[in-house]
């Protein structure tokens, strides 16, 4: 039996179990260490004075085109400054960059001062300055690739945004995906390798970002297995999960089966039993999920995952209070139980080796309504998101069965992040 302990763990005692750290070290880190959302500027060892990039992309790390650029400069290496940009879907696009790109779309990028709009055209001034990563966009064995890329996502397109329900009116939509995923594993398979070419390359890159959102979006909405149906798809998958690279923008299937809905219009449910079981779990957990349809990562969970999740919200708690609606929004005495619960799901996570400190009554709203807005990676990388929802969804279910408000579908507002922009 587990040895008890009467209260949860003070900030301050919490502050303690990470690793110290200080402001400079972390943004050293974020700087120079594996790739990560965070980051606001990237030297790979390079004087700053060397930077002649800068990347616009999402605050949230959810636009894929951002993803596609941000991937490539992280395999090449190239020094560069990142600049968040706020998606219409969560929040007010940021007057300044509608003044250099009037539109307000994503990514952009400023290459030794001249500013490049559309990712395709982004990397081609990139691959023009700095070389191709492996082979070029325009290389006669990645152009076709390329084709094939855009013929999936409008067969994934069809499937996923016009497609409600399962049987004759579906059916079509799902083998014409199957079909255009299968040539997509014919094309893997013609290298010895996991990748298109024979070593990673641009390819890959430009596949990543839908491949992903694939996976997730279809498990979640259709109770499809991209990896289990398509073994060559997994594999490539598997490698990519070796980079260190794809690692730092890789996200999960909850951030993405929520973050999809207000870009792409709408994601249709087939309603089928199979899917809404595929749906509840990827939702509710217990995590990781076990089910062939969810297959998010092949990698076990790295032995800094449960720290990675704790030093987060360690760092935000306050602003979490603040915008959680059953937290400060309620008042102070609200607030105060509520920063009882999240410490009680920290220390449980940190101090596994002692039983669970219950939280105060009435907090499982606020504790699920936070489990539901973890953001991967933005926030924190998948494993460790896994480990902190399966916490808070802990200390919940120990207190009560109340969900927090579903999720909006036709906008993320919930998730602006204004008053996170300050820390
Ligand atoms: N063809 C463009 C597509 C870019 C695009 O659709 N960007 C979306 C995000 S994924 C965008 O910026 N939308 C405006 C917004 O959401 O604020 C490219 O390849 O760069």
């Amino acid at each position: 039996m587990a040895a008890a302990i009467a209260d949860p763990l003070s900030w301050e005692d919490l502050r303690e179990l990470l690793p110290l750290q200080s402001e400079e070290q972390l943004q050293q880190a974020r700087r120079e260490g594996p790739t990560n959302a965070q980051a606001r500027l990237r030297l790979f060892g390079r004087p700053e004075s060397e930077v002649r990039v800068t990347l616009y992309r999402d605050h949230h790390a959810w636009c894929p085109y951002c993803q596609k650029v941000w991937l490539w400069l992280e395999e090449k290496r190239i020094p560069y400054r990142i600049r968040k940009v706020t998606m219409f879907c969560y929040g007010e696009k940021e007057r300044w960059y509608k003044q250099i790109v009037p539109s307000g779309m994503l990514p952009a990028l400023e290459l030794d001062g001249r500013l490049h709009t559309e990712s395709d055209q982004i990397l081609q001034a990139l691959e023009q300055a700095f070389g191709p990563l492996e082979a070029g966009l325009s290389d006669p064995d990645v152009f076709p690739l390329r084709q094939l890329e855009r013929r999936l996502f409008r067969a994934w397109c069809q499937w996923l945004c016009y497609c409600e329900g399962e049987g004759a009116h579906s059916a079509p939509a799902e083998q014409h995906f199957a079909r255009m995923a299968g040539l997509v594993e014919e094309a893997l398979e013609t290298t010895s390798g996991p990748f298109f070419l024979p070593r990673f390359s641009s390819a890959d890159v430009i596949f990543i970002p839908y491949l992903e959102r694939m996976n997730a979006s279809l498990a979640y909405y259709k109770g499809y297995g991209l990896r289990s149906e398509h073994p060559a798809i997994d594999r490539w998958f598997s490698a990519l999960e070796q980079r260190s690279t794809y690692l730092g923008t890789q996200s999960d299937f909850h951030t993405h089966a929520h973050d999809l809905p207000p870009q792409m219009g709408c994601c249709l449910a087939s309603g089928s039993p199979e899917q809404r079981r595929v749906a509840q779990l990827i939702d509710q957990g217990p995590w990781p999920v076990e089910h062939p349809a969810v297959i998010e990562t092949r990698q076990p969970a790295p032995a800094g995952a449960a720290l990675e999740a704790a030093s987060r919200i360690v760092r935000h708690h306050a602003r979490l209070l603040a915008v959680n609606p059953f937290g400060l929004q309620q008042g102070p005495e609200a607030a105060a139980r509520l920063d009882g619960a999240l410490r009680c799901a920290l220390t449980a996570l940190l101090q596994p080796q002692f039983a669970p400190v219950p939280p105060p009554e009435g907090t499982a709203a606020g504790l699920r309504y936070l489990r539901d807005r973890i953001s991967v990676p933005r926030d924190m990388s998948l494993h460790a998101a896994r480990l902190l929802r399966g916490a808070l969804e802990a200390c919940a279910s120990s207190v009560g069965s109340e969900q927090g408000p579903a999720l909006p579908i036709q906008h993320r507002r919930d998730q602006n992040p204004e008053p996170f922009l300050a820390a």
